[in-house]
């Protein structure tokens, strides 16, 4: 008998180890000296599933793996779910990873629809390693986005604070877009700015000065994390969702991105669509040629393009093959007649926009201006959240509730 050696199973993208919610990606580290794995075994509760290997496991280094599968924690009841996970090898030994409890509650009224949708079209309760926007009934779904379906009253297009919370709803409706009324204070952009340049000086955030680099991680940092959780912004969007907004990620810019025009939906993928917004916060004045944001007013009603339907292979580091992506979003701009509008932001003001919004980064004329500005991706609690660009499960951490 060889030695094997497995590790807990961890919640691999969610910050709270013991409950969760949505969709759960599961991830644990083995040893096996000698030994390749053929099958993997995942039981969740009364729901089983048998994987090739090859469809779950990462080989980190020689004989050392990774096996990842998710679980589709809407198809179980709320309450303690067991997980076990077996793997057979090719000398036809096996070995189990210790049992694993989480605890899962998926309560609101979005979740419970989700799961009627889910179980109406046989989304599997277990899915390998890669999550793909097949596993979800896009097409005949019942549940969709409150704010895609009723009609919107037209509001003229703004890009200046709205005066109130309710043309805002109004303009992101109509336009996929608005400018929140409230600003981010000026000690608190201040605060951030000293911290996200203090972490970079002792390395706990990487960013290589004078390029496009996008800054992971500064909500780590606790000016980030009052950013993220700035009650305005948590107000208004669970008042888009009509349910808890759960925060994904920021993405820190100290110069613009360039990025080009894209739907964030490829990337940042909810089921229902609709169910995610970015939220992007001017940390300084923008100057012109600085690389400024631009988005395309009433992009968000085109057709959301998705990795399948393009033919494109879940990817990891390497994004070239997504030029076919950026042609056709570049192509439904121009047969669609959208405009494309820079975005010259004030500190402190916040843009949400749709999921589905068009938009990107300019390119930096000026490389001596700086574009300092943060930007958040949210979910509704109640959705599906992944990334169908990679094929994995979306971190999401559930925020204080709001009120
Ligand atoms: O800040 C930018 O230039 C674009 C960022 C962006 O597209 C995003 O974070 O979704
Ligand atoms: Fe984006």
């Amino acid at each position: 008998m060889s030695k094997i050696s497995t590790a807990p199973i961890e919640i691999a993208n969610r910050a709270d180890q013991n409950r969760s919610f949505g969709l759960t990606a599961m991830r644990g580290w083995m040893e096996c000296p000698g030994l390749v794995p053929t099958r993997i075994v995942v039981k969740a509760g009364d729901q089983s599933a048998h994987f090739n290997a090859a469809d779950c496991c990462i080989k980190l280094a020689d004989d050392t793996y990774f096996v990842i599968f998710n679980v589709v924690t809407h198809l179980f009841p709320d309450g303690l779910l067991i997980v076990n996970v077996s793997v057979e090898f090719t000398n036809g030994e096996q070995c189990c990873f210790p049992e694993r409890f989480v605890a899962v509650n998926n309560s609101s009224a979005l979740a419970k629809a989700v799961t009627e949708d889910l179980k109406a079209h046989g989304t599997p309760p277990i899915i390998a390693r890669h999550v793909d926007s097949s596993h979800f009934p896009y097409e005949g779904g019942k549940t969709k986005a409150w704010f895609d379906i009723e009609a919107t009253s037209p509001v003229p297009l703004d890009f200046t604070p709205s005066p109130d919370m309710e043309t805002a709803h109004r303009h992101l409706e109509h336009w996929g877009f608005c400018i929140l009324p409230e600003r981010l204070p000026g000690e608190l952009i201040h605060e951030f700015k000293g911290a996200v340049s203090e972490a970079i000086k002792s390395g706990e955030l990487s960013y290589q000065e004078g390029t496009s680099q996008r800054i992971l991680n500064a909500h780590r940092l606790a000016a980030g994390r009052k950013i993220w959780l700035y009650p305005p912004v948590m107000q208004f969007l669970k008042a888009h969702f009509r349910d808890q907004p759960c925060a994904c990620q920021t993405l820190t810019y100290v110069n613009g991105s360039e990025q080009n025009a894209h739907q964030d939906t490829i990337h940042l993928t909810p089921y229902p669509a609709g169910f995610m917004a970015g939220v992007w916060v001017a940390l300084e004045d923008v100057q012109p040629n600085s690389g400024e944001l631009f988005v395309y007013p009433g992009s968000h009603k085109t057709p959301r393009l998705r990795a399948r339907q393009l033919g494109l292979e879940k990817v990891d580091e390497d994004y070239s093959s997504y030029k076919k992506f950026d042609d056709e979003v570049h192509r439904m701009m121009v047969e669609g007649g959208y405009e494309r509008h820079t975005y010259m932001a004030k500190a402190g003001q916040i843009l949400v926009w749709h999921e589905n919004l068009v938009h990107g980064g300019s390119v930096r004329l000026d490389k001596d201006k700086t574009r300092f500005s943060v930007v958040s991706h949210y979910f509704a609690r109640g959705s599906v959240a992944y990334y169908d660009s990679r094929g994995e499960a979306a971190s999401l951490e559930e925020l204080p509730n709001v009120a």
